[in-house]
């Protein structure tokens, strides 16, 4: 675990922006420690692994609103450690209460993960991207940045990424709160900026990193970019992020094979007619 610890700061320092795929199982972490590929002479593979409240909630059959407690997403994430050597980063929602942060980090520290992402909502959490964000409230600077200051003081590793997730964006705050966070975390000991954000294009993301950049407190920011997709890795890193989160895109991937799968076995009454859309169960067996 302690090696596994330090491997985010390590790519970190090593690569101009570290690419991590969301995991939510061990078989989807099996996916991201071994695809290797190259394009154009360019060596490609995934950095690490997103352990995401979504994704976690989703493949539970539960709501994003931490009806998945911690406990089980971290039994979850065991198995995954279990088969992988990749660093992750856990998303930890908004990291539950002060008085309790301390064992959350320290559990998730002592399991090998590399950061843990918190959020400054208070309250009964919603997705970031549901449509409607009615009742959703975002704490006080004043009050999260306790919470940094606690999760800096409970950790043991000086390796561990606290980051600090804003939300000023998605709840429709402007972009002055949004850098007066950013100043605010980043001085409380965030290791890093994650900056959220649920436009189509890209537009309100640079314009903060822009800002950002030039700050005085400036961290490494880190962009999911689920909404505006077509942003490729390199404007990105062009623009002072340093991770890249593809947040739920493994399970979004698989839903719709599996729908797919379960119609056309019930419309055919038999599985012959979906077997070249299949793995074969030589490759299942061989995977593990
Ligand atoms: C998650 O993957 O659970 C996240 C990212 O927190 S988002 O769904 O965009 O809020
Ligand atoms: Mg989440």
């Amino acid at each position: 675990p302690e090696s596994r610890v330090s491997r985010l700061k390590r790519l970190l320092q090593s690569k101009n922006i570290v690419r991590i795929l969301e995991a939510h199982n061990s078989l989807t972490g099996l996916i991201i420690e071994n695809l290797k590929l190259t394009k154009n002479q360019k060596f490609l593979e995934f950095d690490g692994m997103w352990s995401s409240s979504l994704t976690d909630s989703a493949i539970r059959g539960k709501p994003d609103n931490q009806s998945v407690d911690y406990s089980t997403r971290i039994i979850g994430l065991t198995e995954i450690l279990d088969v992988t050597n990749k660093p992750v980063i856990f998303d930890a929602d908004n990291g539950g209460r002060i008085e309790h942060l301390p064992y959350l980090i320290r559990g998730l520290e002592r399991a090998g993960v590399s950061a843990i992402v918190i959020e400054d909502k208070i309250g009964l959490k919603k997705n970031s991207l549901f449509k409607n964000q009615s009742g959703v409230k975002q704490d006080s600077i004043e009050n999260f940045c306790k919470k940094l200051k606690k999760a800096k003081e409970s950790k043991l590793s000086s390796d561990l990424f606290i980051i600090a997730r804003i939300e000023s964006l998605i709840l429709g705050k402007g972009m002055k709160d949004a850098i007066k966070r950013a100043e605010a975390y980043s001085r409380s000991g965030a290791n890093a900026i994650l900056i959220h954000s649920k436009k189509k294009n890209s537009r309100e993301i640079l314009s903060f990193a822009k800002k950002f950049a030039k700050n005085k407190y400036y961290k490494p920011m880190v962009a999911i970019p689920s909404t505006y997709s077509k942003i490729y890795e390199k404007d990105l890193a062009k623009n002072g992020f340093r991770i890249v989160i593809y947040a739920n895109h493994l399970l979004r991937a698989a839903y719709p094979a599996m729908v797919d799968a379960a119609k056309k076995i019930l419309i055919n009454q038999r599985s012959f007619d979906i077997e070249k859309k299949l793995s074969s169960i030589d490759e299942v067996i061989n995977l593990i």
